[in-house]
């Protein structure tokens, strides 16, 4: 069982808290029309982010997928840069070219989210190429869902990285469809038969747990770090919204989100993990609640207060 101090416990609920608070101030921002493009939100699949990233330095790369805010912040991406991407702005984190489904970070290690499904899992595989080769000790993780670990680009990326052996994790996050299709039905065989199928150990998890998820990817990136090759993650999780925002989610049976935010919510589930064995106390997590509510507020109203100070400029 791997140790985790107050501090990384404490980091662990910030990052959670901040993806949530972060998702659900976009999915307001989105209604309210401000937001061009497309937006798929990550909420309710928090613990997988965080815990897989917080194993990460900054030299390691993650590569995300079009459902990749939540990456971009386990992996430290600054929230108001994102938030002046997500809203098109010049002073986003990609200048304001890429949007939602575009946010990279190389100074992070967040060399890209991406709006082709699979195409991120060769991107790492280039990544844990590079930094095998140089002897850096980096490791790489692909982040991809369910419909992207059927993408040929995915396949053929499991291939390479069992034979040139490569520093890189493939981290399938399983919500349960892709778009409306449901992964029971769309994919074959299973994500560990296909990880065995490949050479290279195939976990599976709870992915609403964050302590599950933190303790099989400490493994599976430890062994990249040594140098022993590959592994896959088979997380289990659930989506908290629709595919893209303003989907009518007639696919989902009645009640099921609301079945879902009740028991399997990857934040409750945390809190009352460590509030009852006393790690952290309910008023420290309040706090925490606070603090990012007010941060990510002020990320999210930063876009505005950038328009109105160039129109105040111009009128000037
Ligand atoms: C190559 C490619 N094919 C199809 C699409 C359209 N598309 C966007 S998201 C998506 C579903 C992806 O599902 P999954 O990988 O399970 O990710 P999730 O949305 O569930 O997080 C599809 C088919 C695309 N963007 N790229
Ligand atoms: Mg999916």
């Amino acid at each position: 069982m791997l140790q985790l101090s107050r501090q990384d416990l404490t980091q662990a609920y910030t990052l959670m808290r901040t993806i949530r608070e972060f998702e659900e101030r976009v999915h307001e921002e989105f209604a309210a029309g401000k937001i061009p493009g497309f937006v798929h939100l990550y909420a309710g699949e928090e613990a997988s982010a965080v815990g897989v990233c917080l194993h990460l330095t900054d030299k390691d790369s993650v590569t995300s997928t079009h459902r990749g805010h939540g990456h971009c912040i386990a992996k430290g991406c600054d929230i108001t840069g994102m938030m002046k991407e997500i809203f098109g702005r010049r002073d986003g984190l990609c200048g304001g070219k890429g949007g939602s489904m575009h946010i990279a970070d190389l100074s992070k290690g967040m060399i890209g989210a991406n709006g082709i499904v699979g195409g991120g899992p060769p991107l790492a595989c280039g990544a844990a190429l590079s930094a095998k080769t140089l002897g850096t000790g980096a490791v790489a993780i692909a982040f991809v869902g369910d419909g992207g670990s059927n993408q040929g680009t995915t396949l053929e990326s499991y291939n390479l990285a069992t034979v040139w052996k490569l520093p890189v994790v493939f981290v399938v996050e399983d919500n349960g469809y892709a778009e409306a299709t449901a992964s029971a039905w769309s994919v074959g065989g299973s994500q560990l038969a296909r990880a065995e199928g490949f050479g290279m150990p195939g976990h599976e998890v709870d992915g609403y747990d964050f302590f599950a998820v933190y303790e099989v990817a400490g493994e599976a990136v430890a062994r990249a770090r040594a140098g022993q090759g590959p592994s896959l993650i088979h997380v289990h999780l659930a989506r908290h919204y629709g595919h893209f925002e303003g989907d009518a989610m007639t696919y989902r049976a009645d009640g099921e989100v609301e079945k879902l935010r009740r028991e399997n919510d990857p934040l409750t589930l945390f809190r009352r993990r460590v509030t009852e064995t006393a790690l952290l106390d309910a008023q420290q997590l309040d706090d925490i609640d606070q603090s990012i509510a007010a941060e990510v507020g002020r990320a999210a109203d930063a876009p505005d207060r950038e328009v109105h100070r160039l129109i105040g400029a111009f009128f000037a």
